[in-house]
């Protein structure tokens, strides 16, 4: 921590010079640890080998200025100790080599010293290791946070909520064993003395499909083999399970439910501890649970045919304990399962389902209930997690998505994360390139504009009203019984037909037709490209057997499926219907808006720190090339070598650092921007270290503001110091 003595200050000074030397005369062997050190015309090549050669150190943290990029080393790294997180707390951001941790200290004491609000946006590929950097972040928190008893409490808290969500979020997929299969938006709220007093979680667009159907060498939610590998006995007999994840359809398509890196039996363990310590009831935590059986044993039902080639259920074993867990009627689950009500003038009918149809109804049933269990688990968390303490607090966000994925087979729920990943690259480019460039404009500072790919063309053709892919799937679900996967096709193609990021199979050229099924389109990622299969319509909801489940007993389920619920008939089924995909198209990235409210109470400035993880392992050059590229680092690195590192308002540089020349300022009356000028002179700022702009000052390189803040700091402590000895007596 800062001492206050001015010899400290000069050493840190010194210490940071020593440091940028060090990795100057080393960098042949380790790189260099900033990126903007690098020769003023970095090439992709030489960005890659710098890269890489620290990789091959064990070093998988670089700077660009105050962008953290973080390269996955897929292995354990002894860089998370308790020693380690010391050695950052309170130290200047590059004072040392280039850790997470730096990153997390410089985002709390910059939200100490100015009362704001932070987020971390933390962006990368599927398995790049966004999640394990959101982790570490916590963590870090968890354990450098002033600590009483009751914060130990909120703390335990919010660490204990992570392996929670991760068993009912996450799964095995081919790209990652441990992958997020929802959105998280994380906000951890601290008081005046800087303790965590409560947090709050968003979650954005699980991906439900996964309950039914996992492609080949991928699983289920991790709870489901959880509970039936690790749950105690008594357990399992109460809710009618075996111990054997083969007996169940939901946890075989993929044909991988043991997994070497996962151990199903400790986490469970883990779970039932964290549900606990969360304040889950026995009830709670025997409702949860019953639901869970119950969508496994709701994926072994089976139904037969009838003599007039309808579905019917006869004396099912397995919807006798969907039966007893959801504690609905069994008779009516039958119906609901089998039969669609049409609800004509004066009466009900109900008109039987095929067996096709009722295996739809039985998958779509299960999807609902999981997904909306998902929304009331991260509800609990939240009530457990809520400062009771109405007095103002600050927030540190944590923005934690999927990453960017393609599969072989890509559908409705690649294409929402897909386009999540695409605001949040706005995000990204709008508080890093765009709105980087246009201050430096506004505010007249002489600047070379950078160029960038700037991917609104692309959230434009999926989002844009009436013409947006997302616009016109609403229409053709307003169609029930016509649309088709054709029509909706037909449609796209005569509406977004001409437009770049956009190719199907009848709109391409003859390389792309062989790529393409006719049935498919394409959409040219910022990322990369994918190829999606048009069956988004596949979305239907079965409002019957939704309804049927306002009956239940079971108070999670009677909750989640309430009786005030709107009639799904009657509006768009996609992207409103709250059990597909509607909370990922509400766009995790205006949460950190700054003109939108965090749960309306909070406005978050636009202080973003960020952090680029890349997936490597054995440092594929190529995959590591082509993300460099797509996140936009080069650009980010021209931009930032250009610029300015620090830039503050006139007003709160000056009231801040006014003590340094206290004579200046007794019988003084100026703008602030003449104050700043008086002070910068005092403290010696040489010519090309600084920038005046119309409302702010804009200082080139930390070290500069860091010397300046010891200064300050030595200044408090005197001042301190002198108070004291002058009240000694009294
Ligand atoms: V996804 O979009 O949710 O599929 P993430 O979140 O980007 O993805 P995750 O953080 O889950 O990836 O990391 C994937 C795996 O990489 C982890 O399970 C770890 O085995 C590994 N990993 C990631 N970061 C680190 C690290 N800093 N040190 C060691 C790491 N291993
Ligand atoms: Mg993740």
């Amino acid at each position: 921590m800062t001492d206050g003595s001015l010899e400290n200050t000069k050493e840190r000074c010194n210490q940071i010079l020593r440091n940028m030397e060090a990795s100057l005369t080393a960098r042949d062997r380790v790189g260099i640890q900033d990126f903007v050190l690098l020769d003023p015309h970095t090439s992709e090549s030489a960005f890659l080998d710098n890269l890489r050669k620290r990789f091959h150190e064990n070093l998988i943290y670089t700077y660009i200025g105050t962008l953290l990029v973080s390269v996955n080393p897929y292995k354990e790294l002894d860089i998370y100790s308790k020693k380690q997180m010391d050695t950052y707390m309170g130290v200047n951001f590059f004072e040392l080599p280039p850790h997470i941790y730096a990153l997390a200290d410089n985002v709390f004491r910059t939200m100490q010293s100015e009362f704001n609000n932070h987020f971390i946006l933390i962006s990368g590929e599927s398995g790049a290791g966004k999640t394990e950097a959101s982790k570490k972040i916590l963590q870090f928190y968890a354990v450098s946070c002033p600590s009483t008893k009751l914060l130990n409490n909120v703390r335990d808290r919010l660490l204990l909520s992570n392996p929670v969500l991760e068993a009912f979020g996450n799964a095995k997929t081919l790209k990652n064993d441990n992958s997020s299969r929802f959105g998280k938006y994380m906000d951890i709220q601290f008081d005046h003395q800087g303790g965590a007093v409560g947090g709050h979680i968003l979650s954005y667009l699980l991906e439900k499909s996964r309950v039914v159907h996992q492609n080949h060498g991928e699983r289920n939610f991790h709870i489901f083999y959880q509970l039936v590998e690790g749950g105690e006995e008594d357990l399992l007999r109460w809710l009618g399970l075996e111990r054997n994840c083969k007996n169940y359809r939901y946890l075989v398509q993929g044909d991988c439910a043991k997994v070497s890196s996962i151990n199903d039996k400790s986490d469970w363990k883990t779970v039932r501890k964290a549900l606990s310590v969360i304040e889950f009831s026995e009830s709670d935590t025997e409702h949860l649970f019953g639901i869970i059986a119950s969508v496994l044993h709701l994926g072994n039902i089976k139904f037969d045919v009838d003599a007039r080639g309808y579905a019917t259920l006869n004396n099912n074993q397995e919807m006798h304990w969907v039966s007893k867990l959801l504690g609905i009627p069994n008779q009516v689950l039958q119906q609901g399962l089998t039969h669609r009500k049409i609800e004509a003038k004066t009466e009900e009918v109900f008109s039987p389902f095929s067996v096709d149809h009722a295996v739809y109804a039985r998958d779509a049933l299960a999807k609902a209930i999981y997904g909306r269990t998902f929304n009331w688990l991260v509800n609990k968390i939240n009530e457990s997690l809520a400062n009771k303490d109405s007095s103002r607090k600050t927030v540190i966000g944590l923005l934690d998505i999927y990453g960017f994925e393609v599969f072989s087979v890509n559908s409705f729920e690649q294409f929402c994360i897909n386009y999540c990943n695409e605001k949040l690259q706005q995000l990204f480019i709008e508080l890093t390139l765009k709105s980087e460039q246009e201050e430096y404009e506004m505010e007249g500072i002489e600047w070379e504009p950078v160029p960038y790919f700037n991917n609104k063309i692309i959230c434009d053709l999926v989002e844009e009203k009436f013409r947006g892919i997302i616009s016109l799937l609403d229409e053709e679900c307003l169609r029930p019984g016509e649309a088709t996967d054709i029509t909706f096709l037909e449609k796209m193609e005569e509406k977004i037909g001409g437009h770049p990021h956009f190719v199907t199979h009848k709109l391409g050229d003859q390389k792309t037709r062989k790529t393409l099924d006719r049935g498919d389109f394409r959409l040219l990622h910022y990322a990369g490209e994918v190829t999606y299969c048009s069956d988004l319509l596949d979305y239907y909801s079965f409002p019957v057997i939704f309804k049927v489940m306002r009956q239940s007993k079971n108070a999670i389920i009677k909750h989640c499926f309430p009786s005030t619920e709107p009639d799904s008939k009657r509006r768009p089924e996609t992207v409103s219907n709250p059990d597909d995909g509607a909370q990922c198209l509400s766009d995790p990235s205006s949460q950190v808006r700054p003109s939108h409210p965090v749960r309306c109470v909070f406005r978050f400035d636009l202080r973003s720190f960020d952090v680029v993880v890349l997936p490597a392992g054995h440092f594929n050059d190529v995959l590591v090339r082509h993300q460099v590229k797509y996140l936009g680092l080069m650009e980010h690195l021209r931009v930032r070598r250009a610029g300015f590192a620090y830039r503050r308002k006139y007003e709160i540089f000056l009231q801040r650092y006014k003590p340094l020349c206290p004579d200046t300022w007794p019988n003084w009356k100026g703008t602030a921007a003449e104050g700043v000028q008086l002070l910068i002179k005092h403290l010696g700022y040489k010519p090309d270290e600084y920038k005046m702009g119309r409302t702010k000052i804009f200082i080139r390189h930390p070290r500069t503001l860091f010397a300046t803040e010891d200064a300050f700091q030595v200044c408090k402590h005197k001042l301190a110091t002198r108070i004291q000895a002058k009240y000694k007596g009294f």
